[in-house]
């Protein structure tokens, strides 16, 4: 298995004219979901992959396990809830350029809600090289909270964890959900953080660099900068690092066997701990690639973030340079971009290697 997602998916509702929400006279199912969306594209750009999540026992959850599982997504793992039911939301369209639209969330006390340590098969969530985590999760519940504690501690072959920071004000009832989110970033592998939600969640003003200074213990940073591009931090030796280092993330003990006591990292420090995690590696934070977002007419933004990392995850599979990771993640984003739902087939694989290489002014 190649990637395994967790997280809630919701069916959704796509407004059938732009407007407020008030006035939307009709809407179109569809589907979203953060983490699913991640394990859909990635699906359909060849990856094995595995969503993890509980849904109500009701036509929606059937829905949103049957449309998942149609991408080719394992969706054996989903949980049904005879008790509670699948989160839904509905969203308006913006009519301006910068996308605003609303957002109406039915899913308090949902099914996926109730995820918790000891309420998901922790060994299925374990089962691929990578998993694939946002904040949304940790806003839904203390117990989901508690599940992200559980998955992103160090522990012995522990997958590379990927963490998509999301910050969703609206589902943090308090003000401590910038706070979690930043440990739970610095407990991750790979983070992807957008330039803006840096700046709302963390105060960061300061660009890549700056969060780069705040975050420097993942292994890799990805901070994506909307319609301006990518900037990507690697701590390790050149930019084709994933595979020397993969040894030596995910917490993996060294030495006796036991999990590692985990040292509270301080910001400015180099790695998790602060040494070398494999040879190859020599955790210094540094600014290792860039890459221009492509310029294309944007339909609706929604999904955008979770298929630029899951073509930056694809590419990373595939120990591709890290600014082809960039490239490969604006992309399987542009596919996204220009349609109205969450989710588009990504460029066919061998068209986006092509589009990946191309020596082109698009690519700046
Ligand atoms: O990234 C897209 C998601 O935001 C959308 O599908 C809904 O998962 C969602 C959420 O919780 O906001």
């Amino acid at each position: 298995m190649d990637v395994v997602a967790l997280g809630e998916s919701m069916v959704t509702f796509l407004p059938s004219r732009p407007g407020r929400l008030a006035d939307v006279p009709a809407f179109h199912r569809s589907i979203g979901g953060a983490e699913s969306n991640v394990a859909c594209a990635l699906a359909a750009a060849g990856h094995t992959t595995r969503w993890v999540s509980r849904v109500g026992a009701d036509g929606f959850g059937d829905h949103l396990v049957e449309a998942i599982g149609g991408y080719g997504v394992d969706v054996s793992h989903v949980r049904r809830d005879p008790d509670r039911p699948t989160g839904v939301y509905f969203r308006t369209a913006g009519d301006r350029a910068d996308d605003a639209h609303e957002v109406a969330y039915y899913r308090a006390g949902s099914a996926a809600s109730a995820m918790s340590p000891t309420g998901v098969d922790l060994d299925a969530v374990r089962a691929g090289r990578v998993l694939h985590l946002s904040g949304i999760t940790a806003a839904l519940s203390p117990d989901c909270l508690a599940l992200m504690r559980e998955l992103t501690a160090p522990r012995a072959g522990r997958p590379l964890i990927s963490f998509d920071v999301n910050h969703r004000p609206g589902l943090w009832g308090e003000a401590y959900g910038p706070e979690v989110l930043l440990d739970l970033a610095r407990g991750a592998d790979i983070v992807f953080v957008g330039e803006d939600e840096a700046e709302e969640a963390w105060g960061l003003r300061g660009g890549p660099t700056a969060i780069r200074e705040a975050l420097p213990e993942p292994h890799t940073l990805v901070v994506k900068q909307g319609a301006k591009g990518a900037v990507a931090f690697c701590a390790s030796r050149g930019q084709s690092c994933l595979p020397q280092c993969l040894e030596g993330l995910g917490g993996t003990p060294r030495g006796d066997g036991g999990p590692p006591a985990r040292a509270k990292p301080r910001v400015g420090e180099g790695g998790r701990d602060g040494t070398p995690q494999s040879p190859g590696c020599d955790n210094t934070p540094r600014p290792a690639a860039t890459a221009p977002a492509l310029n294309v007419d944007v339909v609706a933004t929604t999904g955008a973030g979770d298929a630029f990392a899951a073509g930056f995850l694809s590419a990373t599979l595939r120990d591709l340079p890290l600014k082809t990771r960039l490239r490969h993640g604006h992309l399987t984003a542009a596919a996204t971009l220009t349609t109205p739902g969450d989710l588009a087939p990504p460029p066919a694989r061998p068209l986006a290697d092509r589009l990946a290489a191309l020596d082109d002014p698009a690519w700046g």
